[in-house]
């Protein structure tokens, strides 16, 4: 489709990091945007609308629901954004791409944080992060920047170019800045649950720490727990909060025998309806064998989205039915194959009034 017949929904997706039923619900129940249809009944959304959508989600994030906003004008939910932002950047007229779409913006970044760590400066790392957290959504910032950063700053610290205080700085400022990380809307209530944490034995968090913001930022309710949990521990909790989910990172080298053994120890003390998600280096040489035994494992965080929107989808009736071929694993749901790539890169109080 040529730029000046408008775009079709994927597209408006992907430049205003809305999530196609978002965009979708917001006109059907709101009539926030109205956009044409082809003969073959596809929405054709203007550049218009596209600033509108993004106006919409800045107004959001400053707190307000869709519900009270949906009706006003551009010029009325820009006026909300200069008193509640305390200053105006216009929303770029005419959606040129968006900088997420830009990796050499995602670059920039990383290598200004990484001048940020090599001057020891927290300070200065903290605001750069909380600068890119305006520029690009959640799931971009958690995946593209932070992750990568992450791993390029241990990578260093292995190889020993990068000091053993540089590398403790940028941990703790990151930590710090994600565990402040608000879901840009909040879950409703009868969001589904995940309880976040690294195997017993595993104090390497940042892992789960990320994973967690990012099941956070697809519309999960989470409980990170902190790294190095029993198995018991780690079902007892997940059988009070009632969660439909627990996801753990690994990256500690467990032999062989030992890891496949705990988790499967804590799959058997959870028993039937919570899903395991596993990711994460120290797992992944056992994918296929957690994955014969009803664990999921996600290679990537997109796949981790993927597989938390299969659940999100999955009811828990049909949940209990769809079981693993494997005979010591309980009954759970089996997820497999290529999860969905589609997400929800915003969430369900996007939906709310
Ligand atoms: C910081 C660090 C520590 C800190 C952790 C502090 C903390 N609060 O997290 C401390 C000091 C505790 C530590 C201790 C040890 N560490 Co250490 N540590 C590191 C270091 C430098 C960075 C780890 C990190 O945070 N990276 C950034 C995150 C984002 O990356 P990541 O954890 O590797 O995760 C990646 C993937 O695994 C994946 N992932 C992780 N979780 C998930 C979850 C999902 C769902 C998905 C999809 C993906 C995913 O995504 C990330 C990006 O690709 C790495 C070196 C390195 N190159 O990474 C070593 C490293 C992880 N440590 C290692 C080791 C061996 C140890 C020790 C045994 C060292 C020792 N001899 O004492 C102890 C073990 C302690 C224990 N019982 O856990 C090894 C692990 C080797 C392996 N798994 O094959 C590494 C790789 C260093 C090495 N030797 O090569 N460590």
């Amino acid at each position: 489709m040529k730029q000046h017949e408008g775009h079709q929904i994927k597209v408006v997706a992907q430049r205003t990091g809305l999530s196609t039923h978002v965009i979708r619900v917001w006109e059907r129940r709101y009539n926030a945007v109205t956009p044409k249809r082809t003969a073959s009944g596809r929405r054709i959304y203007t550049n218009t609308e596209i600033d509108r959508l993004l106006l919409l989600k800045r107004v959001i994030a400053c707190g307000y629901t869709i519900g009270q906003i949906a009706h006003f004008d551009d010029a009325k939910l820009e006026e909300i954004i200069r008193m509640e932002e305390g200053r105006y950047v216009p929303t770029p007229r005419h959606t040129p791409q968006r900088t997420e779409d830009d990796p050499n913006r995602i670059s920039d970044y990383m290598h200004a944080a990484l001048d940020d760590v090599a001057r020891l400066d927290s300070e200065a790392l903290n605001e750069r992060l909380q600068r890119a957290s305006l520029e690009f959504s959640q799931v971009i910032l958690l995946e593209r920047l932070i992750l990568p950063l992450m791993e390029e700053i241990g990578e260093r610290w292995r190889t020993g170019s990068l000091r053993v205080s540089e590398e403790h700085l940028a941990t703790a400022t990151v930590q710090k800045f994600i565990a402040n990380l608000k879901p840009q809307i909040s879950p409703p209530t009868n969001a589904p649950s995940i309880l976040y944490t690294t195997p017993a034995g595993d104090l390497h968090a940042l892992g789960a720490e990320i994973a967690a913001a990012i099941a956070q930022s697809e519309g999960w309710r989470v409980t990170y727990m902190g790294p190095n949990l029993p198995a018991e521990e780690i079902a007892s909790t997940a059988r009070k909060k009632g969660v439909r989910a627990i996801g753990l990172s690994v990256i500690f080298p467990y032999d062989h025998g030992e890891l496949v053994s705990e988790l499967t120890r804590l799959q058997r003390l959870l028993g039937k309806g919570i899903a395991m998600i596993i990711g994460g280096r120290g797992a992944a040489p056992y994918r296929e064998e957690l994955q014969s035994k009803g664990i999921i494992f996600a290679a990537t965080m997109q796949e981790l989205r993927g597989y938390l929107e299969q659940l999100r989808q999955q009811p828990p009736d049909e949940e209990k039915r769809t079981t693993t071929s494997s005979s010591d694993s309980p009954d759970r749901p089996a997820l497999g194959g290529t999860p969905a790539t589609h997400w929800r890169g915003d969430s369900d109080q996007m939906l709310e009034s």
